[in-house]
């Protein structure tokens, strides 16, 4: 049997607009370039079907600059989907334009009603159990009400807490296999991963840490030679991704998909 966190039948996305250059980010580097961010979301793209997996790309939606960032909208597991209540006021209508999509693959469809605020970036589903930072975007009482259908469906919850200036918990770490993370060193203090094997990003490659497992690949952002070679090393199959744009606005390999097997 594969593992709901790691291997996955589909994925959902969406292209860039144009008005991702407003998208928002916590300091401005300058504008993304959207014809290079096009294109490094069209490899990505090509690697998650590489897999074989199905992958719906959504149309870009331009009254929303960071809709590309799909993953923030939605958590998506095995039991069905629930709808997030994003904590940046401008993401918020991102969940009722990605509503009407889930709602036609998932059975159970739930909606995390406030008046708590959660985002997907900000939990990280590991097979065993979910952890849930809680970040300037995710609350006590979204993760709370998560909870509450969490528990209905079985799996148990850990809060945490992604680290003050870090936009969401999974910005520092990801899922390489169900027992090993690849972290920052800054988050991976205070115990939050007790039990499962670290593996800590290079000195200086911090900016890496937001990769994912998906089937038999590792999406890593390019550009991060030694945490490239130490993956390598370690027995993954790495797909070197460019994330120079998406990471003007504080994104990397997670937020641009939703991965779920159906
Ligand atoms: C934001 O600030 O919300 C977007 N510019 C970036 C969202 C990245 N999403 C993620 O890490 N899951």
């Amino acid at each position: 049997m594969t593992n709901p966190a790691t291997h996955f039948s589909h994925a959902i996305s969406r292209r860039p607009g144009a008005s991702a250059t407003k998208g928002l980010r916590a300091t401005d580097r300058g504008a993304p370039d959207l014809a290079r961010m096009r294109s490094a979301h069209d490899a990505y793209i090509a690697a998650l079907r590489s897999t074989g997996a199905k992958v719906t790309v959504l149309d870009a939606e331009e009254d929303f600059p960071d809709a590309m960032f799909v993953e923030d909208t939605a958590l998506c597991l095995p039991d069905g989907a629930i709808m997030m209540r994003p904590g940046a006021a401008s993401r918020m209508g991102e969940v009722a334009q990605m509503r009407p999509t889930l709602a036609a693959l998932f059975n159970d469809l739930r909606d995390i009603g406030g008046p708590g605020h959660i985002e997907g970036g900000d939990i990280l589903f590991t097979g065993r159990e979910v952890l849930v930072g809680k970040s300037a975007r995710t609350d006590a009482a979204g993760v709370a009400e998560l909870r509450i259908i969490l528990d209905e469906w079985g799996y148990s919850l850990r809060e945490l807490q992604t680290p003050e200036g870090v936009l969401h918990f999974k910005t520092d770490c990801s899922l390489l296999d169900p027992e090993t993370i690849l972290s920052t060193r800054l988050l991976d203090t205070g115990g939050c991963f007790d039990g499962y094997r670290v593996l800590h990003l290079p000195e200086g490659e911090e900016a890496a840490a937001n990769a994912i497992r998906f089937n038999d690949v590792v999406l890593l952002p390019d550009g991060f030679p030694k945490t490239a070679e130490m993956l390598t090393r370690e027995g993954y199959d790495i797909r070197p991704i460019d994330n120079t744009d998406c990471a003007l606005l504080d994104g990397g390999m997670s937020c641009l998909s939703l991965r779920f097997n159906i």
